[in-house]
């Protein structure tokens, strides 16, 4: 029994170590992964030419991007659409630019989402922005340039598994009609439960296995050769992936040594480098030493939807990137750029406002570490050490109105204390193991003030476990 023991611990151990044989080395692999804290989604392809309407109804919720699965559109008429998709207005530097601007130090492109659309130029399908459109280009190639050009990284969003227009891909069944009853819904909702999700024959005349082969393994390839640097591979939704599948997919990786990839690829056995929970934030204690990173959307949709303006404040994104930051993750906010290639306004004016947040406070989260502080109710806290001292960045949400800001298990020694973009004085009384801030009457920032308290020594984790 032992002796069993010792052997399945042993090859588990190896098992572990041609995980991590990869070279270079993970910590090296993310190091500006977990610098960078900040990154941008984008959601772009043919369904935004749809914008969240088709024959006439008005998608009401969730994200257009699944617009042709949820109304269960015929491939041939969804591929019409393409011959409308011409985005004149598509300016990649000034995407860039934006995201930059806004403080974000990657983007992660959708180059292929679950309707199967290429935004590149492959020869593994007909079904891309080249070959499928009027537009004609290559959507990714000027979207590298001007990453290269502002030391942006550049990741690509890839829909491995689910593929409704390339056959033999996978579907994640949805029943038809998403809040519009279709007078042939029943008849829909029965064809694609014998049909293991498809709702078109056009869907399965070759297996899901071709499809890797055919599609998704050359197309990977193709972006993981052509297009420079790629920092991330942002797998997504395994339906119908075999380890098998998996393995062919991961082997290209090689491609990109220093390629970073989510757990989206299969599960369990693919655990890839970051975790990838979605629409929420984790608690402080579920994510202990595990990369991770929050996506989500401004409002709610990931592909552009024209009716959706229900968007959150800047406010609100701003609060969530200092609470992804003060528990160790990075925010991968997502824009769903519209069919002319342009940003929606709401999403252009929070990023403007996040970059002038940022343009101040951003050394308050980039290479940051987790909060050591048990949880305050005044806003949250980042950690970074300097020398042999440790700054604590303090992220104040709602200023005092008696203008005492208390931090709670800091006995350490304070060195000093000063409001970041203020002159303004902040004086410091220690007592015991908390730290009593006064400050002035009003908040210098409307979003959320930063004091930057640097102490003697290290702050001990006192975090609730
Ligand atoms: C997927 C996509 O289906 C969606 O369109 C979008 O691209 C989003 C970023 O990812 O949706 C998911 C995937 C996983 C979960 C939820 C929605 N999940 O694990 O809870």
């Amino acid at each position: 029994m032992k002796k069993l023991l010792l052997v399945s611990v042993m090859a588990s151990l190896i098992i572990a170590n041609t995980a991590i044989a990869q070279t270079p080395a993970k910590d090296e692999r993310m190091h500006w992964w977990r610098e960078a804290r900040f990154g941008m989604f984008i959601h772009w392809g043919v369904y935004a030419q749809l914008a969240g309407v088709y024959d006439g109804h008005v998608q009401q919720k969730s994200g257009a991007e699944w617009i042709m699965n949820l109304n269960k559109i015929p491939v041939a008429d969804y591929q019409a659409v393409a011959k409308q998709f011409n985005p004149v207005k598509y300016d990649a530097d000034e995407w860039v630019r934006m995201a930059k601007e806004a403080g974000m130090k990657y983007i992660v492109i959708t180059a292929k989402h679950h309707d199967g659309f290429a935004l590149f130029k492959t020869s593994a399908s007909k079904w891309n922005i080249v070959d499928a459109t009027p537009y004609g280009k290559d959507l990714l190639k000027p979207l590298a340039a001007a990453c290269k050009k502002y030391g942006v990284k550049l990741g690509f969003y890839y829909s491995q598994a689910q593929d409704w227009n390339n056959a033999g891909g996978a579907v994640s069944r949805k029943k038809a009609a998403d809040g519009w009853a279709r007078p042939d819904s029943a008849a829909i909702d029965a064809y694609t439960l014998a049909h293991n999700g498809h709702w078109d024959p056009a869907q399965t005349t070759s297996t899901f296995d071709e499809y890797i082969n055919r599609v998704a393994v050359p197309e990977v390839k193709d972006l993981l050769t052509n297009y420079g640097d790629v920092a991330v591979l942002w797998w997504d939704t395994p339906t119908d992936m075999t380890v098998e599948d998996a393995q062919k997919l991961q082997a290209l990786l090689k491609l990109q040594p220093n390629i970073i990839t989510n757990d989206r690829l299969k599960r369990p056995d693919f655990p890839g480098d970051t975790k990838s929970p979605e629409q929420r934030i984790p608690k402080p204690s579920e994510m202990d030493g595990i990369d991770w990173e929050t996506c989500m959307t401004m409002n709610g949709t990931w592909g552009y939807r024209a009716s959706d303006h229900n968007f959150k404040s800047t406010e609100t994104l701003i609060h969530n990137l200092c609470d992804i930051a003060s528990k160790g993750g990075n925010y991968l906010l997502n824009v769903g750029p519209k069919a002319d290639g342009t940003f929606p306004e709401e999403s252009v004016t929070r990023l403007k406002e996040i970059g002038e947040w940022m343009k101040v406070n951003g050394e308050a989260i980039y290479a940051t570490k987790r909060s050591p502080l048990p949880l305050v109710d005044w806003g949250r806290c980042t950690e970074k050490q300097e020398g042999t001292n440790n700054i604590l960045y303090l992220e104040v949400f709602n200023w005092p109105k008696d203008g005492k800001l208390i931090v709670p298990a800091v006995p350490n020694k304070v060195i000093s204390a000063k409001i970041i973009g203020s002159d303004k004085k902040c004086s410091v009384k220690s007592q015991g193991s908390t730290v009593e801030l006064t400050l002035p009457e009003t908040a210098p920032n409307t979003y959320a003030s930063v004091i930057k308290l640097v102490v003697s020594g290290n702050v001990v984790d006192a975090t609730a476990k």
